[in-house]
């Protein structure tokens, strides 16, 4: 490596790691692109409330969302890589019906005919009330047309909303998988119950949405994981495990699969990897930190794990333009290889990001004295955790 790195250039100084950090967010977001979810059923069914318990902000609120078709409405939100394509009309006439679904069909393959997988819906969400008791032969029919799509075929979830009384939900479950096991994109039917009631003297808690969330992220296509990842709000672990895996994909393909070690010289060069993999794991989890705040946490690591491990001050000028503790990276760089340092760096990034998604940390304390600390001792354990099990990594 020689000062470039993904073709951003590195020039050294602060203004360039911040314009590095929001380049990098930028990308990160390039990346990422957009994941589009269809959801659908019946009026009172319970799309727009569980559209609202599954995503980071109320996407469905009542009213709002730009007119696709008459029956069609999409949910967009300039911070989320996620469109919403929320329908209405399946419960009147049958005349509206038909049209309805006409409707929907036709916008699946319009989108399909794009050939962009940013347009693709990517997703359907098939909601039916279980507080009916009952699913109609009607939506059967629906929902088997929807899993009928042909070569512009999209998975179909089917959602067991206002769920209640898990026995009712059991007996339509098992009907709905009688009429639709074996279809060639019906993904299976899912209860829950994405709000608890206030009222309900029974008192039912929510439950269900991490099982919808897991099922989603395991049917649509790999290139929208991270977005459907960042945008959902209910599974913190499934954020943890995408970024987790994101730095194995980064370690491989920044350092090489020889971990060589970098020469000195690349020190200001590996920070500079190591804040562009932290800005991309925080897009994957969807939370939006200061540029300023990832490098100063970045570089806190850093110096912390030199600090910890090394002993040899190696200084350069570079890096004391970087905020942060006086950093004492070369000695790291030639004890021990720039793979395991960020492999380190990352675990212990996405422990802080779960924090802050799990609302036990706040940003403003990210700046703190005392998190500094917390920093220090997460990085020096997991530097032991790795330096322990292997054969003498040099
Ligand atoms: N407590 C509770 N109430 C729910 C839940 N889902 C839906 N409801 C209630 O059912 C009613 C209809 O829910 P909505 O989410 O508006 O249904 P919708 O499918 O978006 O309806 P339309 O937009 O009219 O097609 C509302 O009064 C909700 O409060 C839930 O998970 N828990
Ligand atoms: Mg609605």
């Amino acid at each position: 490596m020689n000062g470039t790195m993904d073709g951003n250039a590195w020039t050294g100084s602060v203004e360039n790691i911040y314009s590095q950090v929001a380049n990098s967010w930028d990308k990160a977001k390039q990346e990422m692109g957009t994941v589009n979810l269809l959801v659908t059923g019946k009026t009172g069914s319970g799309k727009s409330t569980l559209i609202n318990a599954v995503f980071r902000k109320e996407m469905a609120r009542a009213g709002i969302g730009r007119p696709v078709t008459q029956e069609t409405k999409l949910y967009e939100d300039p911070d989320l890589p996620l469109r919403i394509y929320d329908t209405k009309g399946l419960e009147l006439g049958s005349s509206t019906q038909a049209e309805t679904m006409a409707g929907i069909r036709e916008l699946i393959r319009e989108k399909w005919k794009t050939r962009d997988e940013n347009q693709f819906i990517h997703a359907i969400w098939y909601c039916v009330n279980c507080g009916t008791n009952r699913v109609e032969e009607k939506e059967l029919e629906w929902i088997n047309s929807l899993c009928a799509m042909g070569e512009a075929g999209v998975p179909v979830i089917v959602v067991l909303t206002q769920v209640f009384r898990k026995k009712v939900a059991k007996e339509l479950e098992e009907v709905i998988d009688r009429e639709l096991a074996g279809k060639p994109f019906y993904e299976g039917c899912f209860p829950l119950l994405a709000v608890a009631d206030e009222e309900d003297p029974e008192g039912h808690p929510a439950f269900g949405l991490n099982a919808l969330v897991e099922k989603t992220y395991l049917v649509i296509p790999s290139s929208r994981k991270a977005a459907f990842v960042n945008a959902q709000g209910v599974s913190i672990d499934a954020k943890a495990e995408a970024a987790r895996k994101y730095i194995k994909g980064y370690i491989l393909s920044s350092f090489g699969t020889g971990f060589a070690p970098l020469p000195l010289s690349d020190a200001p060069l590996l920070i500079a990897n190591e804040i562009a993999m932290c800005t991309h794991m925080t897009a994957i989890f969807g939370i939006a930190l200061d540029e300023k705040l990832i490098a100063s946490i970045v570089t806190a690591l850093v110096g912390v794990s030199a600090a910890t491990i090394g002993g040899k001050t190696a200084v350069s000028g570079i890096m004391k333009l970087i905020p942060g503790p006086g950093t004492i990276l070369g000695g790291i760089v030639s004890g021990m290889t720039a793979a395991t340092l960020t492999a380190a760096l990352g675990q212990v990034y996405i422990a802080v990001l779960e924090q802050i998604a799990r609302g036990q940390l706040k940003k403003e304390d990210l700046n703190s004295e005392t998190f500094k600390d917390q920093l220090r001792q997460m990085m020096k354990a997991e530097m032991d955790r790795k330096a322990k099990p292997k054969t003498a990594e040099k």
